[in-house]
This record gives structure tokens, sequence and C-alpha cells, in this order.
């Protein structure tokens, strides 16, 4: 197994092999295709899935086998696809499998020192029903989970290779199922309790969660420090022409407030380029976010991908340009509603003013004034403490926040030393996104602006794919 965002790909690793198993998301697919073309030139057989030819098999007809959808269950169908001659197509049924048929992942085969954070997953689909998700369309609306014992059971195959850390449970919206997340979190609780809490936990959830106040503490019980939301807009006309109707139930920034005080770090998502927005919406978001604890904020422009509503309805409206690329900092893959110089612009104002030391360590503080004090369960690895230290003094020597950042360290000293360490964390995210806002998004969204005056937009600079993260 190689993953490409680690390392690179030699021939050694493909010559040994019978077939070559490509996955990747759409932003991966330059990657794919080169990785496709290398293995069929060594005469190996290709085979590719995950959500990339999911979504738009049509797109890999350089595979010798498009494989669609989820995999458990279809393994046999697989295989004989593998077996057969020629090209084959093994097409998603729309039945939904059993996830509680998916393996223990191979977490042994992993590098362990690659990664900041391991990933599990204890359910797939949403409730919801938001026009631009295509999350809905790859897993459905009809949540399934796995049995507790299966879940423990991957969290003791992460534990046993000796990792320690946070963790990130995948799912599309975690309490998707909400009377069996409650029944499964008090054993999660006892797990960690019994083995000294070895896991910081995060995920991804929708906005409801912050109404269900047993459940909210159910999850910081369990090891929960911070949970992705889908908060997208503050305006209610966007929210109500997404489909995003559980966003509409609640005071957003309330929501927000919430959860802070109880102990979830709240990351959120937001969409900006909806049909309804105006110019005005720019500073909409601004002031929701100066006025909001929400240090990682994560701002995408809408995007249509392939099998979703949203890119259904465009294309009756004639409106679809393109199918997205991968690339999040370009043109919109479709005719904006909103001039597209003034969306291009508003955009890249708001990421600039965002992703200031000010305005980031100015979230960072608000976040630190109201939230609970973190319960300082996990004991901290020697390699950890080396890795932060090291890179926090660089954020704090030469980083462009380096005043906010010591001044930020002092203050959660001064409320609770536990509070030190998400800090130093913080310090070095931000420093990221700082450096990353200047040196890639900003760029990247000037040349699609000036890729206004021709009249079709150039691949290179077309927007694809909704945030990771604003998939909620
Ligand atoms: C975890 C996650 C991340 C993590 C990845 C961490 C890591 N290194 O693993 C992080 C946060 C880094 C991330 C980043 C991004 N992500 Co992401 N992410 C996810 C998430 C929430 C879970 C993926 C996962 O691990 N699933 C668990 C596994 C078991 O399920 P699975 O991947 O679906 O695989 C099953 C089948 O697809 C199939 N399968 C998968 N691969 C293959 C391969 C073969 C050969 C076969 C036969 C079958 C097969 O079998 C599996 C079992 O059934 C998904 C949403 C989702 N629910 O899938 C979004 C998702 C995959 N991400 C998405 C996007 C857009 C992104 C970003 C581009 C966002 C951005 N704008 O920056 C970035 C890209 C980062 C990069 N450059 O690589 C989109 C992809 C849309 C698309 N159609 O391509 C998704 C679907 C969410 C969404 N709708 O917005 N992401
Ligand atoms: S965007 Fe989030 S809340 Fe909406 S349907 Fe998709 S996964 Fe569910």
């Amino acid at each position: 197994m190689r993953d490409l965002n680690i390392q690179p790909l030699s021939n050694a690793d493909l010559e040994w092999a019978d077939a070559v198993f490509v996955g990747g998301m759409r932003v991966q697919m330059p990657s794919m295709h080169e990785v496709i073309a290398r293995a069929k030139k060594m005469g190996r057989r290709t085979v590719v899935g995950g959500p990339a030819p999911s979504t738009a098999p049509e797109e890999f007809d350089n595979a010798d086998v498009v494989f669609q959808g989820e995999a458990e269950g279809r393994i046999d169908a697989l295989v004989s696809a593998i077996e057969s001659q020629g090209q084959q197509r093994v097409s998603d049924s729309d039945n939904r499998p059993d996830v509680s048929l998916a393996p223990v992942p191979r977490y042994d085969l992993l590098e362990l020192r690659h990664y900041a954070s391991m990933s599990i997953q204890y359910s797939r689909g949403c409730p919801f029903h938001c026009e631009f998700c295509d999350v809905i369309e790859l897993f459905g609306q009809v949540p399934r989970v796995k049995s507790s014992q299966q879940l423990m059971a991957e969290l003791a195959a992460l534990h046993d290779i000796g990792y320690r850390g946070t963790i990130f449970f995948v799912d599309d919206n975690f309490i998707g199922n909400r009377r069996m997340v409650k029944q499964f979190l008090p054993e999660l609780t006892q797990w960690q309790r019994e083995r000294g809490y070895p896991f910081e936990l995060y995920t991804e959830a929708s906005v409801n969660l912050a109404g269900d106040e047993s459940l909210v503490a159910a999850m910081v019980e369990a090891g929960f420090s911070s949970v992705f939301l889908g908060i997208e807009s503050p305006s209610a006309d966007a929210l109500r022409e997404a489909g995003k109707k559980q966003n509409l139930k609640m005071d957003l920034g309330e929501v927000v407030d919430r959860l802070t005080r109880v102990g979830l770090e709240v990351m959120g998502g937001f969409i900006v380029g909806f049909d309804s927005d105006t110019a005005e919406v720019f500073e909409a978001q601004r002031t929701f976010l100066s006025r909001t604890p929400i240090p990682l904020a994560m701002v995408g422009m809408l995007t249509a991908l392939p099998g979703t509503q949203l890119s259904r309805r465009l294309e009756r409206e004639g409106r679809l340009r393109t199918q997205s690329t991968g690339d999040q900092f370009g043109r919109p893959n479709f005719e904006p509603s909103m001039n597209e110089r003034t969306l291009l612009n508003g955009y890249a104002n708001l990421m600039r003013d965002l992703y200031t030391a000010d305005s980031y360590y100015d979230r960072c503080e608000a976040y630190l004034d109201r939230a609970t004090a973190p319960l300082g369960r996990r004991r901290i690895e020697v390699r950890d403490l080396l890795t932060v230290l090291r890179t926090s003094l660089k954020v704090g020597l030469i980083g462009s926040g380096r005043k906010r950042y010591w001044r930020l360290l002092v203050r959660a000293f001064r409320r609770t030393p536990r509070f030190v360490p998400w800090a130093i964390v913080k310090g070095i995210m931000g420093e990221h996104m700082i450096q990353y806002t200047l040196r890639d998004v900003l760029p990247r969204l000037e040349r699609a602006i000036e890729d206004l005056t021709d009249r079709t937009p150039s691949p290179a600079n077309l927007a694809i794919a909704p945030d990771p993260l604003t998939a909620h």
C-alpha cells in the first residue's frame, strides 16, 4: 500500500503486483490518472474506486476496472471483473451494504510517524438533504452504523500498534442516527477510561447537535474535543436555497457558543456563491466570524460536484460549465448568479481578512475566553512534545503572528496550564493557514480573476470541491 500524500510511488511498488488498485477524490484525479498510466505501461491490470470514480465513472475510461460505490459485500463481483478480459465496470447497485461487513482496517500497514491523526468510521449516510452535497449521493440518507464491538476492535487495532493521539471519526454525520450513537457513546467512554484516554477524538456533525445536551455531554465524556459543523452561511435565504433546513431552526452563533462552553471546539465550514448571495454576503460572513469563537474557519466557494442535486439543477438551467476539477481556488464550475468578478474578489478579500495573524488570533482568544478547560486526560508522548516544541519555537520566533502567538500562550497559561498544549497546536495550525492563504490561495484566486477577461475559463482555473469539511 502506498499513500501518495506522503511518499512517491516507485516502479518497484508496481512491479510485483498482479493488479494495481487506485483510489481517491476528484482533487486527486491527475495523480490517479498518472498512476493508472504508469501501471498500464508496465502491463498491470488497473482498478479504480473511491469517491471520484463513484460519482463520475466515465472520467476513468483509461482504467481496466472501474468500481463504483461501497466495497463491502461486493468483493466477489470485483474479483470476477478483474479476472475477466477487457474493460469492466462494477456499477453501484444502490443497495447500501451493511457497514458491519467492513473488516478492521490494516492500520499496521501505515507508517504512523507520517500522520498527525488517524481515521476511523462509525457510520455512513446522513438524513439531511442539502442540495450541494455528494455525500448523500454516495452513501444515502439512511445512516448505517457499525456495532460497538466492531468499533472497539478497530480502536484496539490502533492501540495495539502503539498509536496514541488524535482520531478523526470520518462519519458523514456522526449524529445521523442519534439513537444508536447514544447507545454507543457510553461504551466508548468506558473503553477510553479503562485505558487512560489514549485517544482524543473529533468528528463531523450537523448543527442540531447543539440542541441535544445529553448527546453533547456524552461525546465530551467519551473524549471528543472538537467537531466540524457545516454552518455554511449567516444568510437564511442561502440556507433555504441549499435545502439546509436544520441550520434555519437554531441561531448559528448560539450553536457555536453552546458547544464551545461545554468543551467541543467548533471547526466551521462556510460557503459563498449561492444564487441568493449578493455582494453583502462577504461582510455578513466576516461579521459572523468576528463574533464567533471559531479559530479554524474553512470558507469555500459553492461548487457543483457530479451527481449532486445542485449539478442536476444547474445542468437543467444551462449553467453548468464543466465537471469540477479538484481545485477549490479558481473560477466556479457553473455560471454564478452574482457577477463573477465580484464573487471572486469578495471571496479572495474574505480569505485574506480571515487569515491575517490578528483576525486568526482574535478568534483563538475568543474561543479561549469562553471554552471549558480541556480535561487533559491524555498523557503527552515525548515524541509529540519534541515535535510540538520544535515547531512552536519556529512559530514563536519567525512566524508571522509571533507576538500574538506568545500572547495566546500566556493567556492560555493564565486560564489554566491545561490550555497550553491547545494554544501551541493552534499556533502551529494558524501559521500554516496564514502562509497557505498568502502563498497558495490568494495567488490562485488572483490568476482566476485575471482569467475573467477570457470568455471560456481555462481548465486550470476552474474550481471544484466544496471544502472537505464543508460537507455539512
Ligand atoms: C476523512 C476525509 C478527509 C481527510 C482525509 C484524511 C486521510 N488522509 O485519509 C481530510 C480532512 C484530509 C480530507 C481532505 C479533503 N477532502 Co475529504 N473526506 C473525508 C471523508 C470525511 C471520509 C473519507 C473516508 O476515510 N472514508 C472511509 C472509507 C472506508 O470509505 P470510502 O473512502 O468511501 O471508501 C469506500 C468506497 O468508496 C470504496 N473504495 C474507496 N477507495 C477505493 C479504491 C478501490 C480500488 C476500490 C475497488 C474501492 C474503493 O471502498 C470503501 C469501502 O466501502 C469523506 C466523506 C466520506 N464520507 O467519504 C470526505 C471526502 C472524500 N473529501 C472530499 C473532499 C472534496 C476533500 C478535499 C478536496 C477538500 C478540499 N477542498 O480541500 C480535501 C483533499 C485533500 C487532499 N488534497 O488530499 C469529498 C470528495 C468529493 C469527491 N467526489 O471527490 C468527500 C466525499 C466529502 C465531500 N463531499 O465534501 N478529507
Ligand atoms: S451537507 Fe452535511 S448535513 Fe447536509 S446532507 Fe450532506 S452530510 Fe448531511
